[in-house]
């Protein structure tokens, strides 16, 4: 590694919390600030498998409910190699969902452990913080109807809710709860220094392996 790498930065959350809205700030206010960033987004709906998950989502096809979560991780595997070769490049990486996700829509699902959920994403570059946005139910629900995509409904949200709080548990990750509540601005100041001192940090380690 000749340059100091990027940061792999995750926004997870429940619906409507706000990922989208603040990966895109996040990205634009550390690009202003003279770093280099990058957004991504999982699902990465352009590629083949992409597709296939999109087609999925839009309840446009149906795909066995093993098949579709193998389907999300290797949506993720596939750009393993561009996401470490721009993190080495020192591109901080700005990631709006990622394994956790994975593993807590899936093992929301009847029939599914935590364990099995987790094991296809073992290995993949591990972030080096994660942040939560935290938004309770009713106040998701001020935010606009559900859409029209699988899995957007309030009882489903509520059990994937759960899960996340049991990956939360796990100290190999570093966690941040972010107060999703608040105006975007308060929102995004606090991820931002969150950002600010995970970059730092991640400046002079190497790349860690999620979940090994
Ligand atoms: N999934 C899976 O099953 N397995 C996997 O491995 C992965 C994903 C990676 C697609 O997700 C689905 O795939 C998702 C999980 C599953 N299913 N669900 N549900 P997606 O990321 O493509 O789409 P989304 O997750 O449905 O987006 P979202 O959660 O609805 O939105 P968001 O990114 O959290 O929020 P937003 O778009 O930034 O904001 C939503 C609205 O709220 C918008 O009008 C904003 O202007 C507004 N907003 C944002 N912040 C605020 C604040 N602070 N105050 C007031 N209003 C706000």
């Amino acid at each position: 590694m000749t340059c100091r790498r990027g940061a792999l930065i995750v926004l997870e959350g429940v619906d409507k919390a706000g990922k989208t809205t603040q990966c895109n700030k996040l990205v634009q206010a550390l690009q202003d600030s003279g770093q280099t960033a990058e957004m991504m987004k999982f699902p990465e709906r352009t590629t083949k498998i992409g597709q296939l998950i999109n087609s999925y989502l839009e309840n446009k096809s149906n795909l066995e409910d093993h098949t579709v979560h193998l389907l999300f991780s290797a949506n993720r595997w596939e750009l393993m190699p561009l996401m470490k070769e721009k993190l080495e490049q020192g591109i901080s990486l700005v990631v709006d969902r990622y394994a956790f996700s994975g593993v807590a829509f899936t093992s929301a699902k009847p029939g599914f452990s935590l364990d099995w959920c987790m094991n296809p994403d073992k290995g993949l570059p591990k972030p080096d913080l994660v942040m939560f946005l935290q938004l309770s139910p009713s106040e998701a629900a001020q935010r606009g109807q559900f859409g029209t995509e699988r899995y957007e409904t309030t009882v489903f949200q509520k059990a994937v809710q759960q899960k996340f709080e049991l990956l939360m548990k796990d100290s190999s990750v570093k966690w941040q709860v972010i107060d999703a509540a608040r105006n975007i601005e308060d929102v995004h100041a606090d991820i931002k220094n969150h950002s600010v001192d995970a970059i730092k940090a991640a400046e002079n380690e190497p790349i860690g392996e999620l979940w090994k």
